[in-house]
């Protein structure tokens, strides 16, 4: 990290003790913006880099609902409203037994700059609960998101802060959130959320949106090198809503992907992943990946298994945050990956981008990635506010636009500042440069 850099580092470790995932997005910037400022010296002159690590508004609920067996359960509910210099707060929900207040932290300052690279007026924010969705019924889920919904409804707006989909948080939470918002404002405002179901305000292409586009990503990023995802053996981790449509583009773009996995373990099918049968298992059934296995006979079922010891060509982390480590890395590289994109938030620890850079891996990160999510939420909000509704195709072709331009930008910053092919760094300075561009023009605020 820029000497420069480093006291603002310093202070955000200071403010905000112990929310170590936050600290890792936090340094990943900026250790990336050195040069910007030494180019930029208005951005220092505003206290950009201290205001942007600070968030605009965070809000900390408690989220009381009654489980099916008539038990009163007390979850905690969070929104961190980032930054919204670009656009009204925009961002997913995630419910998980991990999330704290550190990593809606972490997922919303990643949200800043992905939704900068976009293009689109969104601004950057998460939320969530620790509550945990597992093993609860469809009633238990819906109470969770009314009483989530009772408090969060207040700080949302279609001009103020727009939430959407996470780990965790589908189409089925997304009605219940968007009904009780409905209820209690009396208001059929559709752009308050995106990731609703197409009958009732979403959009096509929205479900497919963030696995498709980091497909795309790879795509553009094998194209650069004379070479694309056909014929490549691809590995998936995860296989929720991210994973499941990286495969079917992946296997659309020619690619063949032989390994899923969830947080118990890892399914390889070498003849190729069953999309159908693991559609009907997730989706239909809100089944495991064991499941899978048991209905392929050429599938093998490894329990705690972990997928980077799957060799492979092109490896896309689907999952969660800090799930490739630097041993992980150092398989893939061994096995012979040549690219890795991240459709998760922070999926590689600092040690494995470390070994994917020193082996000319490409490497794209969550924020370039995985950045078709939120772009297509904002063609949703789009279609909303022009009361439209756009074709399957037409929405797709927006969207691999969309990607080949954010590509295209973090190649071309990274080529500017003297680190070809580095799309972490091209990510963060391109990302980082356009919000604080409208941070200086909106004056301090
Ligand atoms: P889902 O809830 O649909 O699926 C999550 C998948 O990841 C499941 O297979 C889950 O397994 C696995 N997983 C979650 N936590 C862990 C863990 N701690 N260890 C191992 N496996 C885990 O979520 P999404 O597919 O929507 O999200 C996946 C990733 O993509 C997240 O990092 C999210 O932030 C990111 N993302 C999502 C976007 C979206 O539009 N949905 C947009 C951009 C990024 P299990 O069922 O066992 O928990
Ligand atoms: O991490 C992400 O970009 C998301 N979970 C999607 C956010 C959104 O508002 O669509």
């Amino acid at each position: 990290m820029d000497e420069k850099v480093e006291p603002f580092f310093d202070e955000v470790i200071r403010r905000n003790p112990g929310e170590v995932e936050f600290h890792q997005a936090v340094r990943e910037v900026l250790t990336s913006i050195g040069p910007v400022l030494a180019k930029h010296p208005e951005f220092a002159e505003h206290k950009i880099i201290e205001r942007i690590c600070e968030p605009e508004r965070q809000v900390i609920f408690r989220v009381p609902w009654q489980d099916d067996a008539g038990e009163v359960q007390i979850d905690r509910g969070f929104r961190v409203e980032f930054n919204s210099a670009l656009g009204p707060y925009k961002g997913g929900l995630r419910f998980h037994p991990s999330v704290n207040l550190g990593i809606v932290k972490f997922l919303g300052f990643e949200q800043i700059f992905k939704n900068a690279l976009t293009g689109m007026p969104i601004g950057g924010a998460k939320g969530g609960s620790n509550f945990n969705p597992r093993g609860r019924s469809d009633d238990e889920i819906m109470r969770f998101c009314q009483s989530f919904m009772t408090e969060l409804y207040r700080h949302l707006g279609e001009y103020t802060d727009v939430p959407a989909g996470d780990i965790g948080v589908g189409q089925r939470e997304i009605g219940f959130l968007f009904g009780q918002y409905k209820r209690i404002t009396n208001r059929y405002e559709s752009g308050v959320l995106t990731g609703k179901g197409i009958q009732w305000g979403g959009a096509l292409v929205r479900t497919e949106a963030t696995g498709y586009g980091t497909a795309f990503f790879a795509q553009e990023m094998l194209k650069v090198r004379g070479d694309s995802l056909d014929g490549k053996t691809v590995v998936v981790s995860g296989s929720g809503n991210v994973a499941v449509y990286a495969i079917q583009k992946v296997h659309q773009l020619g690619g063949t992907v032989v390994a899923c996995s969830d947080s118990d373990g890892v399914v390889h099918d070498p003849k190729g992943i069953d999309l159908e049968l693991l559609r009907e298992i997730k989706e239909v059934r809100r089944g495991r990946v064991r499941h899978y296995a048991e209905q392929r006979p050429d599938a093998t079922y490894v329990a705690g298994g972990n997928p980077w010891d799957i060799p492979c060509d092109v490896a896309l982390p689907c999952a969660t945050q800090n799930e490739l480590t630097g041993k992980d890395a150092a398989t893939l590289v061994r096995n012979g990956c040549i690219a890795v994109a991240e459709g998760a938030n922070m999926p590689t620890t600092p040690e494995g981008m470390r070994t994917f850079a020193e082996a000319d891996v490409a490497f794209g990160p969550g924020k370039a990635a995985n950045a078709g999510g939120v772009a297509t939420s904002a063609l949703e909000m789009q279609q909303n506010a022009s009361r439209d509704a756009w074709s399957f195709g037409r929405t797709e072709q927006r969207l691999a636009e969309i990607m080949a331009d954010i590509h295209e930008l973090c190649f071309a910053t990274a080529e500017e500042y003297g680190m070809p092919g580095n799309y972490v760094a091209g990510s963060n300075i391109a990302g980082f440069q356009r919000v604080a561009q409208a941070m200086v023009s909106l004056g301090l605020i």
